[in-house]
């Protein structure tokens, strides 16, 4: 399959913004002088005023990033304003609804109106620069506004996914230390109601500080209401005026906070800057997807994730583009939704997640093919490896063979694109992310931090800073330095697995630490497991990802429970609700088995590697157990193993 290579077509070449014959001297400038290749970029975001100053970064204690530092700009400037003497009329967003007969569109006059006027209305509750602001939505306009407004004022926003609960919400509020939250009576997917006012009443419980909740009316459901603190968004909206000026904001002043899972503790507060983040947002949405003034991208994500912030809001906007908003899921009302949007909006480039191209594909392709999807153009993929089914059906089925897949391995820390294909440039194998994005220098180390050259696989590693990857974990910078430049110093290490080729193109091969990706979503294994321990009748849990044909990786929990307890059915049901009420029901695991005893060595430290494979049915290849503390553990292990549904 290495070998195996599809080369873009004519069609896509001749008028793509970099082709193969550019890509490496431009590559090897952006490694070699850095200061040039991104000074030179810095001019494609509008500046108050330009940098002088253009990298200025260490990856060794003290861990330090800088990029453009004495520049001073605007996000929302470069999002919006910046566009009106050109694009006022031009659609921004278009919104594609739950319910397939409602959409609209929004220009960027009307883009600049409702940003601001949200903008005032939160000036008026007193919101400062340099305050946090948390954002718990729907999938709706309202909030790109939320952030936009955010930005326009310099406050930090920090927005938290929909799905999550109660619980979640509350842990992300506390940690920034945010005292105002914005979010909508309900919200609305695939046909259900998500009850977010009700989910935030119950966060806000526990968060004395939080004076003001901005409730937009979107399903007009009932909710409770607290007089002292809840606002309708109307009621404090409507009324303001459509001019509010663009704070100046300094290139490494805040942007946002995004909280993402690790490998230990909570969930860490991941700080993104404004400078280096605008450039290389914009830069690789325009690249990477080969963006064409006057082209009608669709990126499938939610705003609660990082793909929605760099490639629906930011990204986009800053090129002037026309980004689709779907507040829907992919098989509602049936499994032909994403292909009905693309010919409705005639969407020229699509971003999606393997997991969602998977559950079309086994739908059948008539679903996909009684569409046109005549204006598809490029296609996107990612949140995890693309299995070489999914790469082969979304290319021959969705794309026609036409249309190039850009799978792009990127985090929430990088900000932006890091390895992936260019359209007109590389030539693309299934399951490939590729070749590294300009000016990003991989390294694959082995166990002791040596670094590989030619082909071979091991630790995935960034030997140097890009201006769009995050700063600082919030308020704790020396989680940041221990996280992600400790186990391999001098270098950010990214946690994941990677092969490079004969060919110089890099296999992500997941993640090689405690982190699961289920549906492109993360998870600590340890966060899932302190989960299950708050239910009373348990002692100890241990819980490992397994392969899941639908969603990447399965939550497999291994659970003691306390002595005197019975295991039960309704135990494992009361166990699931325990996760689904603490992370959110993205989380729930997929198979819960009881044992009496974890794989520990004699220290005390679970052998993962056991419980892995266990939960993968690899039971013939449980490699060596005798430095276990009590080898029989693995033999109640292997006879009461459940098979994942
Ligand atoms: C953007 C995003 C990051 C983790 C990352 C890796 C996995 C993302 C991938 C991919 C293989 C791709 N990942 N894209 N693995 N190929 N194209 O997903 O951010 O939610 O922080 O997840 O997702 O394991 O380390 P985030």
């Amino acid at each position: 399959m290495t070998k195996e290579l599809f080369q873009p077509s004519a069609a896509i070449t001749s008028k793509a913004h970099i082709t193969a014959a550019q890509y490496d001297a431009l590559y090897q400038r952006s490694i070699s002088d850095p200061d040039g290749f991104w000074g030179d970029m810095a001019d494609r975001i509008t500046w108050f005023k330009k940098p002088t100053k253009i990298k200025n970064t260490s990856f060794n204690a003290p861990v330090s990033i800088k990029w453009y530092e004495d520049g001073v700009l605007n996000a929302a400037y470069n999002c919006i304003d910046r566009h009106l003497p050109a694009r006022a009329n031009q659609t921004a967003l278009i919104w594609e609804g739950d319910n397939p007969n409602e959409s609209k569109h929004i220009t960027y006059a009307q883009l600049k109106d409702e940003v601001s006027k949200l903008a005032n209305a939160l000036k008026a509750r007193g919101v400062k620069k340099g305050d946090r602001v948390t954002i718990y939505m729907p999938m709706v306009p309202e909030a790109t506004y939320a952030m936009l407004a955010c930005a326009r004022i310099g406050a930090v926003h920090s927005v938290v996914f929909g799905g999550f609960s109660p619980d979640s919400l509350k842990d992300r509020i506390l940690d920034c230390d945010s005292n105002i939250v914005i979010t909508a009576d309900e919200g609305l997917r695939g046909g259900k109601k998500v009850p977010l006012k009700k989910n935030t009443d119950e966060a806000l419980k526990s968060c004395p500080d939080v004076s003001t909740v901005i409730v937009l009316k979107r399903t007009g459901g009932d909710v409770a209401w607290n007089a002292k603190r809840d606002v309708w968004w109307h009621d404090i909206v409507d009324t303001q005026s459509t001019d509010c000026p663009c704070e100046e904001m300094n290139a490494e002043d805040p942007l946002f906070i995004l909280y993402t899972s690790g490998s230990t503790g909570k969930p860490k507060g991941v700080l993104h800057t404004t400078g280096g983040y605008m450039v290389y947002t914009s830069l690789t949405h325009e690249w990477v997807f080969d963006y064409q003034p006057g082209e009608v991208y669709w990126c499938t994500a939610d705003v609660g994730w990082v793909t929605g912030h760099s490639y629906i809001v930011y990204g986009p906007l800053a090129n002037g583009a026309t980004s689709l908003i779907f507040e829907g899921v992919p098989n509602y009302p049936d499994f032909s939704r994403f292909w009905q949007v693309v010919d409705k909006h005639k969407v020229n480039i699509f971003y999606t997640a393997p997991t969602a191209i998977r559950a079309l594909l086994r739908e059948g392709d008539e679903w996909v093919k009684k569409t046109s999807r005549s204006t598809l153009r490029i296609l996107g993929s990612v949140g995890e490896p693309i299995n070489h089914e999914a790469w082969m059906w979304y290319n021959a089925v969705v794309g026609e063979g036409r249309c190039p897949i850009v799978d792009t391995w990127w985090q929430t820390e990088t900000g932006g694109h890091m390895i992936t294909p260019l359209p007109g440039a590389v030539a693309t194998k299934p399951g490939s992310a590729t070749k590294p994005f300009f000016g990003v220098a991989p390294e694959i180390v082995d166990g002791e931090g040596h670094i590989m050259n030619g082909p071979c696989e091991g630790n995935l590693c960034i030997a140097d800073a890009w201006p769009g990857m995050m700063r600082t974990v919030f308020r704790d910078h020396a989680r940041f330095e221990q996280t992600y430049f400790s186990t391999f110093k001098g270098k950010y290490f990214t946690g994941d697995g990677c092969r490079r080729d004969d060919d110089g193109y890099y296999w992500i091969t997941g993640r090689v630490d405690d982190v699961i990706n289920v549906s492109g979503h993360r998870f600590g294994t340890a966060e899932i497991e302190s989960a299950i321990n708050e239910h009373d009748c348990v002692a100890e849990s241990a819980v490992v990802g397994f392969p899941h044909d639908l969603k990447g990786q399965g939550i497999y929990a291994y659970v003691i429970l306390n002595t005197g307890r019975e295991p039960s059915e309704e135990m494992k049901k009361e166990i699931v609700q325990v996760v689904r009420k603490i992370i959110g029901p993205i989380a729930t695991p997929d198979v819960i088995q009881w044992v009496s005893g974890l794989p520990k060595t004699r220290s005390g430290k679970i052998m993962r590697r056991i419980l892995r494979k266990v939960a993968a049915g690899e039971i013939d290849s449980l490699g060596d157990t005798s430095t276990l503390a009590d080898p029989a553990v693995v033999d109640e292990l292997l006879k009461n193993r459940q098979t994942p549904t």
